[in-house]
């Protein structure tokens, strides 16, 4: 950092919008990463306020809601609630979580656009753009479809086809369509006011390209620079649509504020209610102060998708206004992977952020610390739910876990909770000593430099440091022979545990507050006592120990692998028709045995809310059968009927129960289930061929 402290930091998370819930995709990219950051700050007792919210606005939400057959409303409605409520109980410590549908955002946002206005900054052009008549409206890029001059493929979007990935104008599609009316939609001329980015662009070379040069990350940087080189264009500002910011401007009916020039502004907004709510300024958050040389650090956290909104549109919007700093960091993340793919909303190929907190109570640490293992910093990256179970077992439970228990387990025992006194050192101890003095500094460094991964890895080799001073000086062996020894070996430990529950904090947030109460120390901590080798004096009193981590089981996991391998795909606006499988033989199918069944008995199973059990019988025999279906059924709603079933299918172990056989289903489009049966009662067992 150009300057190690600042009188204050902005620090803000991308705005996700309100239009579905979080999953681990976006977690990783930008907001565990920001939550980190931002907790080690506080504990550095910086000046700092964390910023994020609601993206309301703009055409994905429109999409949402014709989707779900819902008004925006009350899409956006559902899905802050939602959102807002996950990131809480993933200790995501957002000071402000706000929504860019509130009066003070939509006024904040006009203001800024009326005044980059009246600077005369803006071109105001007309151009020829898609209407739908029969709906009388301007139609959104997303809202028109057709043939992909470049694959042919009759899906493309009129900003891009998803086939072949090119970057498409509407007017490039052969054959377009409303998506409103199905019809072809007319030209139609409208005007527009554009933000001249082309004028500012010397500026911006300077700014980012020679100012952030070696200072951004190589991947931000990058991008940015390929888009300077490419050279920019002015860019529309407004849209014409019903639901956004209104232009505020006279004979403006129709058009709104392009989300992108809103969706920043946000944060702005979002800081000012904060001001308002704690009574506190919200402008040296924001503006360039006098007397003060650029002393408000601006860091924007987000995914790679959004690199040009916050380091080129953004910046020169800011730098157009005037009044305001400039962003210093933008440490975007690239992509995070799921189980070899990429993750798909519409698809359902997912860990839900919601899901996996109702599933996996009190094991928010667990998935803090997995993604930040593999935070996809530089380049795309991977998660799997067998790394998760390595990270959790053979990691948080066997290195972290294990030395705290030992040595609290151990303190008990042998001096009934009270930290004994440290005598004589040894050179071993004195090792540990200049450890627990330099060592915070490590993670510091990392954290300030954005390199989250390897201070998560630091700090897991603090706590394998504790474990091989355990190791190496056997305090269990010495309890017989040297009480006094054992006393001091025990204080250090204890010293290491009091530091790692600072050290841990910004990232394993409720493991550290168990923790500080298992060893009575008061919330919150400083960052600097990590580095005391007396943080607990002798004779302080523990708290009885409880574990922190607990092993995750392979049939958790194997759960969730199969639940994302049959979960139902949510019913979205990219869901497209399943391509037909390539063709099979006669003998291919002949080999499925086929059967007509009734189910006797059904049943939820233990732990899962995805799975039932099914007895059923396929005339040859009684079976028991799991079925995927649990959200779409109860149970007893299933007895009785009568199902096709693949009975040849090779048996499958679930959560400790065989599954001999699976019972066919049809998804319809909006992702719905239905049993495929025979359209009489017929005899269990009777053959489908
Ligand atoms: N809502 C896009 C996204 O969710 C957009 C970010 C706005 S940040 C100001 O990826
Ligand atoms: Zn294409």
């Amino acid at each position: 950092m150009s300057d190690k402290n600042p009188k204050r930091y902005t620090v803000t998370a991308a705005l996700p919008y309100a239009n579905g819930p979080l999953h681990i995709g976006h977690i990783a990219g930008a907001y565990l990463p920001a939550d980190i950051y931002v907790r080690y700050l506080r504990l550095t007792h910086q000046d700092v306020v964390f910023i994020g919210g609601s993206d309301e606005h703009g055409v994905a939400i429109m999409l949402r809601a014709k989707l779900e057959g819902i008004s925006p409303q009350e899409i956006i409605d559902k899905y802050h609630e939602l959102n807002k409520d996950t990131f809480e109980r993933f200790g995501i410590s957002f000071d402000m979580y706000h929504r860019t549908s509130e009066p003070i955002h939509h006024e904040t946002s006009q203001e800024f656009f009326l005044k980059l206005h009246e600077q005369g900054e803006f071109i105001e052009q007309e151009s020829e753009q898609y209407y739908d008549e029969e709906f009388n409206q301007f139609l959104a890029d997303r809202y028109i479809v057709g043939t992909c001059p470049v694959c042919g493929y009759e899906n493309a979007y009129g900003d891009q086809c998803e086939n072949c990935g090119s970057s498409l104008n509407p007017t490039d599609l052969i054959n377009p369509k409303s998506i409103l009316s199905g019809k072809k939609p007319i030209l139609k001329t409208t005007k527009h006011w554009y933000l001249p980015l082309d004028k500012y662009q010397p500026w911006l070379e300077q700014w980012l390209l020679e100012g952030k040069k070696g200072k951004w990350k190589p991947n931000v940087y990058g991008q940015c620079s390929a888009w300077l080189k490419a050279g920019l264009q002015p860019r529309a500002m407004t849209r014409d649509l019903d639901w956004g910011v209104d232009v505020p401007l006279p004979h403006t009916e129709g058009k709104k504020l392009y989300v992108w020039l809103d969706a920043p502004i946000g944060y702005i907004s979002s800081t000012k209610q904060w001001a308002l709510d704690h009574g506190k300024d919200w402008e040296p958050y924001w503006k360039t102060q006098p007397n003060e040389e650029d002393n408000t650090r601006l860091v924007h956290f987000i995914g790679k998708d959004n690199i040009v909104f916050h380091c080129i549109i953004f910046p020169s919007i800011l730098h157009a206004h005037g009044e305001y700093v400039l962003p210093e960091h933008v440490p975007a993340n690239e992509f995070l992977n799921l189980e070899g793919k990429k993750l798909s909303t519409s698809r359902n190929w997912a860990v839900w952020l919601h899901e996996y907190l109702d599933e996996f109570k009190g094991k928010e640490d667990a998935l803090r610390y997995t993604l930040c293992t593999i935070l996809p910093e530089t380049k795309d990256s991977e998660f799997t739910w067998k790394d998760y179970q390595a990270r959790n077992n053979n990691e948080l439970v066997a290195i972290l876990g294990n030395f705290i228990n030992r040595t609290l387990v151990l303190t008990h025992k042998y001096f009934d909770g009270k930290v004994p006194a440290k005598g004589t050192l040894e050179t071993i101890d004195e090792q540990v000593l200049s450890k627990i003095q330099s060592w915070p500094d490590e993670i510091a460094n990392a954290i300030e430099n954005f390199r989250f991964r390897e201070a998560v890895s630091f700090l897991m080799d603090y706590a394998r440091m504790g474990n091989k001073y355990l190791a190496d000086t056997e305090p269990w062996k010495l309890i017989k022979t040297d009480v006094n020894r054992v006393q001091t070996i025990l204080n250090l430990c204890l010293q290491l545990t009091a530091n790692l529950s600072v050290l841990m904090e910004p990232f394993l947030p409720f493991s550290a507050k168990t923790l500080k109460d298992m060893i009575n120390l008061s919330d919150p901590r400083s960052w600097e006592e990590a580095k005391d080798t007396d943080i607990l004096k002798p004779g302080h009193l523990l708290n009885p120990p409880v574990l922190l981590f607990e092993k995750v089981e392979d049939n958790i996991v194997e759960e969730q692998i199969q639940k994302l391998h049959q979960v139902i795909p949510a019913a979205t606006e990219a869901q497209e028709e399943t391509p037909a499988k390539p063709d099979i033989v006669y003998e291919d199918f002949s080999k499925m045995d086929l059967r007509i069944a009734t189910i006797l008995e059904a049943e939820k199973m233990e732990k899962s809310n995805k799975l039932l059990k099914l007895k059923v019988d396929i005339g040859l025999d009684q079976r028991t059968v799991l079925s995927g279906i649990a959200q779409y059924f109860k149970p007893e709603e299933l007895i009785g009927k009568q199902v096709c079933m693949v009975v040849n299918l090779a048996p499958r172990k679930m959560m400790g129960i065989e599954s001999q056989g699976m019972i066919l289903m049809a998804e319809d489009k909006d992702g719905s289930l239905v049993f495929v049966k025979p359209e009489k009662g017929v005899s269990d067992g009777s053959i489908i061929s």
